[in-house]
């Protein structure tokens, strides 16, 4: 089974095959965890997204981690919070599916997540940390992913993924 882990840091500093960035449909940088993870990758990861032709939102696409403890960046897109009714639930799941298919087809056994959307697209962290855990507990299998990380920047956020993990029980053992 897939181990789910929440730790409080700075994801740019995990030794994981691939961490994930909170990215906007341009994937030319910004500012939170954005901004931090190109800062440490260095200018090689800003000529490898210019080549993506951006991205939509709930999708991801790949690149190397370049000066990166990690391997891979994957680079997922999150809605921009708007009241709950514009489809952000489905396009927030939508990121954290795609980026455990890009995990199986780069063959990634240990990941990380920021909480996507959290930050400047406003996506209240409680209802986001649902959807990533409830997502990431439905497809891990399938991926190949053996260790999920999700890396919270605050307590705040630290202290509800220990409380959502905590309460989600491991499926019953046929
Ligand atoms: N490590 C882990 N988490 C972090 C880090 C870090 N180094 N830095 C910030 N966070 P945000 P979004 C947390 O705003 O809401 C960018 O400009 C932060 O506390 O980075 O998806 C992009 O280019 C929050 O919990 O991303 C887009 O334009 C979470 O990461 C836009 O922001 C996400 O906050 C995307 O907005």
């Amino acid at each position: 089974m897939t181990e789910l882990i929440a730790v409080q840091g700075d994801i740019t500093t995990l030794q994981v095959d691939a961490i994930v960035n909170a990215a906007n449909t341009s994937l030319l940088g910004g500012g939170g965890v954005d901004g931090a993870i190109h800062r440490a990758a260095g200018p090689e990861l800003f000529a490898a997204c210019e080549k993506l032709n951006g991205c939509a939102t709930g999708d991801a696409k790949a690149t190397p981690g370049f000066r990166l403890p990690a391997k891979w960046v994957f680079h997922a897109v999150g809605p921009v919070w708007q009241g709950g009714g514009r489809g952000e639930d489905e396009l927030l799941a939508g990121c954290y599916r795609r980026c455990l298919e890009l995990a199986r087809q780069h063959e990634v056994r240990s990941m990380a997540f920021p909480a996507i959307s959290t930050g400047v697209y406003r996506f209240p962290p409680d209802r986001a940390a649902r959807i990533a855990i409830e997502t990431v507990r439905t497809h891990a299998e399938r991926s190949g992913v053996e260790t999920v990380h999700f890396v919270c920047f605050n307590r705040e956020t630290l202290d509800i993924y220990v409380r959502l993990l905590r309460n989600f029980s491991p499926p019953v053992e046929r």
